[in-house]
């Protein structure tokens, strides 16, 4: 027995959301919430298609990863949820089998023929439109289930996403799993690229230890060495060991029904192009790991994840200079923008169902937005931080040629011997993943308790 079959955190996690989506129900009106899990869909003239992902919403509810095509769910006051769920028989592909373990939390009623599903599902609903009322209904491609349903409603969906930062124990137990998961598979990748391994070795030595099928990764593995370390979403694998190894960044993460992790490491490569190049690279490495400490020191509830961003190009500020890579004091490189090129992207995200997970630039649970200041413009997580909260903390610094070209154009003090000394080793990013405890007892580092752990 898991943790995760512990029947009171199920339980709680069930409760959560029931006073929640009936909050919700009651602030707007509809008499139900229906769910759509949706559908395969496939690639143009083709008779395939991606892995099919269903509604996050239904993942929620069902905390699994494998939810069948074709699966509703209708939420409402004051009883528990009902699932209509599409067992087909079939010899061309196993049938999800329908997730029974949750019968004493939501009325299941398993259907082989899809006609008589959705004839029950018209049923059901059609029994919640007393006079004027309304069904709120979430899915991607399905028709209205009645001509009283309304298709993806704003102010419903604000709500369930911005909820969805906050985790429950339940959620946090799936998260701390995938983390597990997420470090073994780390802990072979470095391994793996410590022996001479490809990129292409080190991704399958990912997925064995992590024990994920490549379709079941919350996002395409990162594996990139040396200059391909500099794109920041890199997303090929060189199937032969490159000539001199000088580096390893690898973004990878695991899932557990349906909850993600998302891990960044850096290492230097054990066949560097330039001993003098690679202990200046390994020091970078060193003031990076306290960089990302310190910024993890300042998570909190309360704080203000734009603050934090600027905190980070201050102290980049700090370690470019303090390493002579910029010729400035570390004020005009942070009041220029100079520390912008060497760090492009935001210094993290919510995570949860999805990697990027919904609701970050949401202040309210009205939608309104909160967009990040230039020039921070890709920054996802702008609204103030709250306890159970899970987010990255995944600072970088990348010497990334066409950013930096601009930068020489321009005359910037920038010193480019050093530059070029390091940009054989592309970039570094180290990425923890934390849920904000209360106020004054820091966080739980979801990442590092797991690589302690496995
Ligand atoms: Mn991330």
């Amino acid at each position: 027995m898991t943790n995760t079959d512990q029947p009171t955190l199920l339980h709680a996690h069930y409760a959560t959301l029931q006073t929640f989506w009936e909050s919700v129900l009651e602030r707007t009106g509809f008499s139900a919430i229906v769910l759509g899990a949706g559908s395969q869909q496939f690639h143009f003239h083709d008779d395939q298609g991606p892995a099919f992902r269903p509604n996050p919403l239904m993942v929620q509810w069902l905390a699994k990863q494998h939810i069948g095509e074709n699966a509703w769910l209708v939420v409402r006051q004051g009883t528990t949820p009902t699932l209509f769920f599409h067992q087909p028989d079939d010899f061309w592909h196993a049938a999800t089998p329908a997730p029974m373990h949750l019968s004493t939390h939501m009325d299941i009623q398993v259907f082989a023929d899809l006609d008589a599903l959705k004839g029950r599902l018209v049923q059901e609903v059609s029994k919640h439109l007393e006079g004027k009322h309304r069904v709120a209904q979430i899915s991607e491609r399905d028709d209205a289930v009645t001509d009283r349903c309304v298709l993806n409603p704003p102010n419903v969906i604000h709500a369930l996403h911005f909820q969805r930062a906050c985790k429950t124990e339940y959620e946090l137990t799936l998260m701390r799993q995938a983390s597990e998961q997420g470090a073994r598979g780390h802990k072979a990748a470095e391994a793996a690229f410590a022996s001479g391994a490809s990129e292409f070795g080190i991704h399958l030595a990912f997925l064995e230890a992590s024990s994920m099928n490549e379709w079941q990764l919350p996002y395409g593995n990162i594996v990139a060495q040396n200059q391909h370390a500099s794109l920041l979403h890199y997303q090929y694998q060189d199937r032969k060991p490159a000539a001199e190894m000088n580096s390893l960044l690898i973004d990878a993460g695991a899932n557990v029904d349906g909850y993600a992790s998302d891990i960044t490491r850096t290492y230097v490569g054990p066949r560097c192009y330039s001993a003098e190049a690679a202990s200046l690279f390994e020091a970078l490495l060193v003031r990076m790991q306290d960089h990302q400490n310190d910024l993890i020191n300042q998570v909190t509830p309360g704080a203000n994840y734009v603050d934090l961003q600027a905190a980070m190009h201050r102290s980049l500020a700090n370690i470019l200079v303090d390493t002579n890579l910029l010729a400035c004091s570390a004020d005009e490189a942070f009041d220029t923008e100079l520390t912008v090129p060497f760090c492009p992207h935001g210094l993290g995200h919510l995570l949860g169902i999805q990697v990027h997970d919904v609701g970050g630039q949401q202040l309210d649970i009205e939608g309104h937005v909160a967009p990040p200041p230039a020039p921070y413009a890709s920054l996802r997580l702008t609204r103030p931080l709250t306890e159970d909260m899970v987010i990255t903390v995944e600072p970088g610094l990348y010497f990334i040629s066409m950013l930096l070209k601009e930068k020489r154009a321009a005359n910037a003090p920038i010193n480019w011997s050093l530059v070029e000394l390091l940009t054989r080793f592309g970039g570094i990013r180290i990425e923890d993943n934390v849920r904000l405890l209360p106020a004054g007892a820091g966080v739980e580092n979801l990442t590092r308790d797991a690589f302690a752990k496995v």
